[in-house]
C-alpha cells in the first residue's frame, strides 16, 4: 500500500492538531487539508443555516440535553468496537476513514458518543457536531459533514408508560395533519427482528416512539415549508435498515419537489450496547440524521461546498427568524481538465479523490471518470478523469487552474505511483 505522507527519508513530524500531538503510524492517512476543518464548528456559527437548522430541531426536543462541542478525534473502539461494528466492516478501512493513528480517528458518525453518553448517565441528548468520511467529489458529498445525534433511554416499566402517553399525544397531532407516512416495516420483523431482551409490547412502545417522534419533526421541519393553498399532503415512508448497535433499524426519507430523500437512520438500541454503556436495566432509541442534505433542500443550497463559504453574498442570506431560499448570485466559471493514467496495484478511486482535495482544496468542484480501460496484453487499467475547477467566491484564472492541474499530476505520481499517459 502506498503512503499518502512520509515517502520521504526523515520520519514524518507527529500530527498537531488543536494543540494536541498524536504520534503516526502506518494508519495515519488524514491530510493537513482535512485537519484544517477541526474546528471550523459550522454548526455553531451565528445565522449559518447549519446552525439554523440545529436550533430548529433542538427547539423540538425542549428537554434534551443539546451538546454541540465534542472533540470530532475519538479513539477507534468509540467509534466502532463500542457500537459493535465486526472487525472486517468496510467502514473501518484507510479508503473510508480518516486516521490520526491505529488507535486513534476523525469520527465517521455522531454514534461514536452514544455509549459514553450512555455511561454518563445521560437518557436524552441532542448532539450535534462535523463527522468525517473519505468518499467521492461532487454536489453533494464533502469529506466533512455534519451529523446530528439523538437518543432517548429510559428504565423498564414507569419510563416506558410514559413513553406511551406521549406515544397517544403525537398519534393525535400526526393523525390531524397533512401528512402521508407509509411505513411497510411493520410487516417485516423476520428480517429487522425485535430483541430477544425485549417482549413485544416494549419493543412496539419504544419502536412506536422513535417512529412518532421523527414523523412530527419531519411535519414541523418540512410541513412549513410549502405554499400557502397547497393541499398536497407532505409524504414520508420508513424504510427497513441495518445498523451494528440497533434493532430493529430503520430509514427515513422524505418526498420533496418528487424526490425521496434520504434524512436519516436510526433504530432501537441493542441491549449489548447498552450493556456495554453499565446501564443494563435501560432500554430506547437512537437516531443520526444529516444536517446539510436537509439543509440544502429547505435553504436551496445547490452545492454543498457553499455552506464552507466565507462569501458575504452567501452568509448575510441567513438568519436565524425563518428559512428563506439563497438566492444563488452568479457563480464564476467553471474550468476542467481531463487526466489519463495507468493505475498501480491497489488503486482505490478515493485516494486520488484525497490527493486532489489536499492539493486543491475547496477549487475542485468534481471529480469523474469519464473513461477506463483494460490493456489486452499487459492487463494494465488505465484511468482518465475528469476534474473540474471552480471556485464560489472568485474568478479562477487559466494560469492558476494549470499550475494546479500540474500539482495533482505530480503528487498522483509520486504518491500513488501511477504512469500519466
Ligand atoms: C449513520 O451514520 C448512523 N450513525 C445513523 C444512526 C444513528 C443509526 C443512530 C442508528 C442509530 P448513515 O451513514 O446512513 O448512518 O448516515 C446517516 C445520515 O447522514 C444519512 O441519512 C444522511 O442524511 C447523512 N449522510 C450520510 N453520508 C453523507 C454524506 N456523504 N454527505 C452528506 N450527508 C450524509
Ligand atoms: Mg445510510
Amino acid at each position: 500500500r502506498y503512503r499518502l505522507y512520509s515517502t520521504r527519508s526523515q520520519p514524518s513530524p507527529p500530527l498537531q492538531v488543536q494543540g494536541k500531538t498524536y504520534a503516526r503510524d502506518t494508519y495515519s492517512n488524514a491530510t493537513p487539508t482535512i485537519l484544517s476543518k477541526v474546528g471550523k464548528n459550522l454548526h455553531l456559527k451565528p445565522n449559518h443555516p447549519l446552525s439554523i437548522l440545529r436550533s430548529r430541531i433542538e427547539a423540538h426536543f425542549p428537554q434534551f440535553q443539546h451538546l454541540n462541542s465534542l472533540s470530532p478525534i475519538v479513539t477507534v473502539k468509540q467509534n466502532f468496537d463500542d457500537l459493535g461494528f465486526p472487525p472486517d466492516h468496510p467502514g473501518r478501512s484507510l479508503t473510508d476513514s480518516y486516521y490520526l493513528n491505529k488507535q486513534e480517528m476523525l469520527r465517521t458518525h455522531t454514534s461514536a458518543h452514544e455509549v459514553e453518553l450512555f455511561k454518563a448517565g445521560v437518557e436524552q441528548f441532542l448532539l450535534t457536531a462535523d463527522v468525517y468520511r473519505r468518499d467521492e467529489i461532487d454536489r453533494s458529498h464533502y469529506p466533512v459533514f455534519h451529523q446530528m445525534e439523538g437518543a432517548n433511554v429510559t428504565t423498564r416499566g414507569e419510563g416506558l408508560a410514559r413513553l406511551e402517553k406521549e406515544n397517544e399525544e403525537m398519534r393525535q397531532r400526526l393523525d390531524s395533519a397533512n401528512i402521508i407516512i407509509t411505513d411497510p416495516t411493520r410487516e417485516t420483523t423476520a428480517t429487522n427482528p425485535i430483541q430477544e431482551e425485549h417482549s413485544e409490547e416494549e419493543a412496539r412502545i419504544i419502536s412506536d416512539h422513535l417512529k412518532n417522534t421523527l414523523n412530527t419533526l419531519v411535519l414541523r421541519l418540512f410541513g412549513g415549508l410549502r405554499k400557502e393553498g397547497d393541499q398536497e399532503p407532505l409524504q414520508v415512508r420508513w424504510i427497513e435498515a441495518t445498523f451494528p448497535w440497533t434493532s430493529p433499524s430503520y430509514e427515513v426519507e422524505v418526498l420533496y419537489e418528487g424526490k425521496w430523500l434520504e434524512i436519516l437512520g436510526c433504530g432501537v438500541v441493542k441491549q449489548d450496547a447498552l450493556n456495554r454503556s453499565d446501564v443494563p436495566q435501560k432500554l430506547g432509541w437512537a437516531f443520526g440524521l444529516g444536517l446539510e442534505r436537509i439543509a440544502m433542500v429547505l435553504f436551496s443550497v445547490p452545492d454543498i461546498r457553499l455552506f464552507w463559504s466565507e462569501d458575504t453574498r452567501f452568509l448575510s442570506q441567513f438568519n436565524e427568524d425563518s428559512i428563506t431560499p439563497f438566492k444563488p448570485y452568479s457563480r464564476h466559471p467553471e474550468c476542467y481538465k481531463d487526466l489519463a493514467f495507468w493505475t498501480a496495484e491497489g488503486f482505490h478511486e478515493n485516494d486520488f479523490c484525497e490527493v486532489v482535495r489536499d492539493v486543491a482544496g475547496d477549487l475542485v468542484e468534481g471529480v469523474q471518470l469519464i473513461d477506463e480501460f483494460v490493456h489486452p496484453k499487459t492487463n494494465r487499467r488505465s484511468v482518465c478523469y475528469r476534474l473540474n475547477y471552480r471556485s464560489m467566491d472568485r474568478s479562477l484564472s487559466n494560469d492558476e487552474v494549470n499550475e494546479i492541474q500540474a500539482k495533482v499530476i505530480e503528487t498522483v505520481v509520486e504518491q500513488m505511483g501511477v504512469e500519466v499517459r
